[in-house]
């Protein structure tokens, strides 16, 4: 058997993604609702105001995870549900329907992975300077705060923040994010080194309104570089190219996972972004890097390179390869060099935090969704990982992205990365074929990736 026994097979959403309900019981306004609304922003005119409506029917999403078998659920909190001015008033009836989500879950025998901050920021605390102002990460500290003294009776999961490269640069740089905005790089690095003092703080308030014992990761979302061959000289190339600073952009993988895993800001970074680095105050660091239990990545494609005479370099992806709608290439390797060189340089357990593609899905004249590339992508990767795992690598869990097709940001609704179709019109769900294959995967714990037939036809039942 490759994959252990207790392996953590899941699914992973966010709240704003799927939740909708944005202005029941108490919510407030987060930055994503006042993005929405600017128009142009979100591809056609979409927003999150509905989504999967999965605050009224969460009872029927959690059903459908454990007909599909999920041993484990990543789900996200929304900060504005819970303080809907982002702190001081707490809304208790925010806080009751994560209650009751966690308690459904736990009925159905699958282990709850929360995430408390998936890009859903509290308008308010944006109005008062956002991640900008340092205090935010004491906001962020007393958010997490209330929320674990209500639920880590029952949650021992917990991940502090997802893709921080993600949300400052989309968010605050190109704009193209809520909340819109197109700061100096200075502005935005500083941000960067608030949100790592807020994971720091966050993992000390969670370690402290804990009883028993938990685990807390975070799950940034850096390039995976891939060796175009085995040779000691493209994996050294993929090393390089993994852990250093090597462009403008803050896609890096170091600067983000360095301080929070090493205690230090990677020099090579420093160097490049110059005057533009954020001042760090003393103190910041050691509260940055606190112990953590895991480290959560998530990887969806990456970058091949080689060893060349001047050094690491791309190699380009063939015309005509493989892609996603979305038109993110496909690299199962992905899952073999991400989790063994995260692994080897920062020695944590591995959880892939999430993994999956969007696809142009839709319900068959036979009443399914046949999405036989889905199957093969997950095939492909999972056997990767199952590679990883055989060669020493201590994986932990995979959370499939995402559970339901559901709110893809920008996108609006046209990506659907879903195990289980969503009618946006009528809120039906139709389990996909790979809903089923996935089911039939984590039945055989994960034997039946490694069965030679061909995956689609033979497992899609
Ligand atoms: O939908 C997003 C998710 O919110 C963060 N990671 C990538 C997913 C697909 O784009």
């Amino acid at each position: 058997m490759t994959f252990p026994e207790d392996f953590a097979w899941g699914a992973a959403t966010s709240a704003y993604q799927i939740e909708g309900a944005v202005d029941a019981e108490g919510r407030g306004p987060s930055v994503w609702d006042v993005f929405c609304r600017r128009p142009g922003a979100v591809w056609g005119g979409h927003a999150g105001d509905t989504a999967c409506d999965h605050y009224r029917r969460y009872a029927a999403d959690v059903a459908l995870m454990r007909q599909i078998g999920l041993r484990a659920y990543r789900l996200s909190i929304a900060w504005p549900r819970v303080l809907p001015n982002g702190v001081g008033e707490v809304n208790l009836r925010g806080l009751d329907f994560y209650d009751r989500l966690i308690d459904a879950l736990l009925d159905a025998g699958i282990v709850p992975y929360v995430t408390l901050f998936h890009w859903d920021l509290p308008q308010a605390l944006e109005e008062r300077g956002g991640w900008l102002d340092r205090a935010s990460a004491d906001w962020f500290a007393e958010y997490t705060t209330v929320v674990a003294r209500r639920l880590a009776d029952r949650v021992t999961h917990w991940f502090t923040i997802n893709e921080p490269q993600v949300f400052l640069s989309h968010g605050y740089q190109t704009g193209v994010h809520a909340p819109g905005k197109k700061l100096p790089r200075k502005h935005v690095l500083q941000m960067g080194h608030h949100v790592l003092l807020a994971h720091g703080k966050s993992v000390q308030a969670l370690r402290a309104a804990s009883e028993g014992p938990c685990e807390i990761g975070f799950a940034p979302v850096g390039t995976v570089f891939v060796p175009a061959t085995n040779g000691p000289a493209d994996v050294q190339a993929a090393r390089q190219m993994m852990f250093s600073v090597h462009d403008d952009s803050l896609f890096n993988n170091t600067w983000w996972m360095d301080p929070p895993l090493l205690g230090r800001y990677p020099i090579d970074g420093i160097r490049r972004f110059g005057a533009d680095s954020p001042d760090v105050q003393p103190g910041d660091l050691e509260t940055i890097h606190q112990p953590l239990d895991f480290f959560g990545h998530n990887t969806y494609s990456a970058q091949v390179v080689r060893m060349g005479a001047q050094g690491p370099e791309c190699v380009p992806s063939l015309p005509g390869g493989a892609m996603s709608t979305f038109r993110w290439t496909l690299v199962p390797e992905a899952l073999y060099w991400g989790p063994r060189l995260f692994y080897e340089r920062y020695g944590l357990p591995i959880h892939v935090a999430e993994n999956g593609m969007s696809n142009t899905d839709w319900v068959a004249l036979d009443g399914k969704v046949h999405d036989p590339q889905r199957i093969d992508y997950m095939a492909r990767y999972l056997r990767k990982l199952g590679e990883a795992l055989r060669d020493g690598v201590d994986v932990r869990g995979y959370f499939y992205w995402s559970i339901l097709d559901n709110f893809e940001w920008a996108e609006g609704y046209r990506e659907r990365f879903g195990l289980v179709h969503v009618d946006f019109a009528t809120q039906t769900r139709t389990l996909k074929d790979s809903a089923f294959w996935y089911r039939h995967v984590i039945a055989g714990g994960g034997d039946a990736l490694f069965d030679p037939r061909p995956a689609p036809a033979a497992l899609a039942v």
